[in-house]
């Protein structure tokens, strides 16, 4: 991956060198001043939920992993609870990320914004990710501009803005009137967002003077991007699916080109290649490592993924050839793989059992499914599908808790 980047930073350099311009003609014609138009500029990073990858989402724990990555900014959720108080969570319910079924039984499908800012207080919405960050809570907006600074600033989603009425002025008036947040608006270091434009619109209206970004699952014509233009400064859309038409029609409008969620480094590289502003990932350390041109895993024992079936023929979970994810040992000795853990992009986790040393060079299938276990492969008999038909990313950790390699298709 690094040899990868060093191509493209070589290539540039060379096409500098001679005075050719890397910029399409199409790309040429926007207005100079757009932010972060220069083609070689690295882009913008910024942490997704905090940052989702390596502490559980939406959390101090997360923010502050936002932080230390260095970062531009972190990225949160902000919903409104059922007595008004800005919180921040992603998922519509409790269900995923809380102890919700221990504390509230039978609450678990609700609404996350039926339940009272008290009552948040009371779910555990670390344990879900692992014992170490078991009692971490919901936050308050506010937390988010405590953990900031003027060099890691905040992103702001407004989720599911049709849940939380009115969360478009309780946002906008925080931001006004809030020492902490104002700071960070004067700095340019803070973002709001979302899917839903009219949210988008009654956002703008109340606060022109804040960047907003109108995110959409595919980038839609000039026509659109034309009208978004006249309330926002940027667009934000899946990296799976981007094109480089895309890229030069968001452009085009005068809006920045943003990019969620690219976890792998090679996912980065490859919207960097794109000629994106600004990339959103669940691993912002690893990524700003990759784009300084570092190791994105130091000190790793030669355990990488080396691929993933997400969508075999037949049933995913189906007895022997289900889907799996490829352990492979790059390095020139054998490897301990007994005990690694793999985690996708929304938490669901596979093992490996014990046993499983891996010659130099060997490969380890790790399945979702059931089966007999072999050299080559480990059974983690499971009844659901865990990796996403179309595109996943996986996450490598040690039996001890060190990250090794992250994998996105
Ligand atoms: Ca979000
Ligand atoms: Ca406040
Ligand atoms: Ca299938
Ligand atoms: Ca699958």
């Amino acid at each position: 991956m690094n040899n990868h980047l060093a191509t493209t930073l070589a290539g540039s350099a060379a096409a500098a060198a001679v005075g050719l311009s890397l910029i399409s003609p199409a790309a040429a014609a926007r207005p100079a001043d757009v932010p972060g138009s220069e083609h070689t500029a690295p882009p913008l990073v910024i942490g997704h939920r905090g940052a989702a990858g390596t502490a559980p989402e939406n959390t101090v724990a997360a923010f502050k992993d936002g932080r230390a990555s260095g970062a531009d900014f972190f990225e949160i959720d902000v919903q409104l609870s059922a007595d008004g108080v800005p919180f921040l969570f992603h998922d519509d319910t409790p269900a995923r990320t809380t102890n919700v079924e221990e504390v509230f039984p039978g609450r678990a499908a609700d609404p996350i914004t039926s339940f009272t800012w008290a009552e948040l207080q009371r779910l555990d919405a670390g344990s879900y990710f692992g014992e170490k960050h078991a009692g971490e809570s919901i936050p308050h907006l506010d937390d988010a501009a405590r953990i900031a600074t003027p060099n890691t600033g905040v992103y702001i989603e407004i989720k599911s803005p049709r849940n939380s009425p009115g969360v478009e002025a309780v946002v906008a008036a925080e931001l006004a009137t809030d020492p902490r947040w104002k700071r960070l608006v004067a700095a340019d270091k803070i973002q709001v967002l979302g899917f839903d434009e009219a949210s988008n619109r009654t956002f703008a209206e109340l606060a022109p003077e804040v960047p907003l970004q109108q995110l959409s699952g595919s980038v839609p014509g000039a026509a659109t991007l034309a009208s978004w233009a006249g309330f926002a400064d940027s667009v934000g859309t899946n990296y799976r699916t981007l094109t480089e038409q895309n890229v030069a029609d968001v452009k085009n409008a005068g809006l920045v080109m943003g990019v969620y969620t690219a976890n792998s480094p090679e996912a980065v590289q490859a919207a960097i290649d794109l000629g994106v502003d600004a990339v959103t990932g669940d691993f912002p350390l690893q990524a700003v490592r990759h784009i300084e041109g570092r190791e994105p895993f130091p000190g790793g024992s030669g355990l990488v993924i080396g691929g993933s079936v997400n969508n075999p023929a037949g049933d995913d979970v189906q007895a022997e050839t289900g889907e799996y994810v490829l352990v492979r040992n790059t390095s020139g000795r054998p490897v301990d793989a007994s005990g690694l853990l793999l985690r996708d992009a929304a938490n669901n986790v596979l093992r490996v059992g014990g046993g499983y040393v891996l010659a130099p060079g060997a490969e380890l299938r790790v399945y979702t499914g059931p089966g007999t276990n072999s050299a080559d492969a480990y059974y983690n008999g499971g009844t659901a599908s865990v990796l996403n038909n179309g595109g996943d990313s996986v996450a490598l950790w040690s039996k001890r808790g060190k990250l090794l390699d992250v994998f996105a298709n």
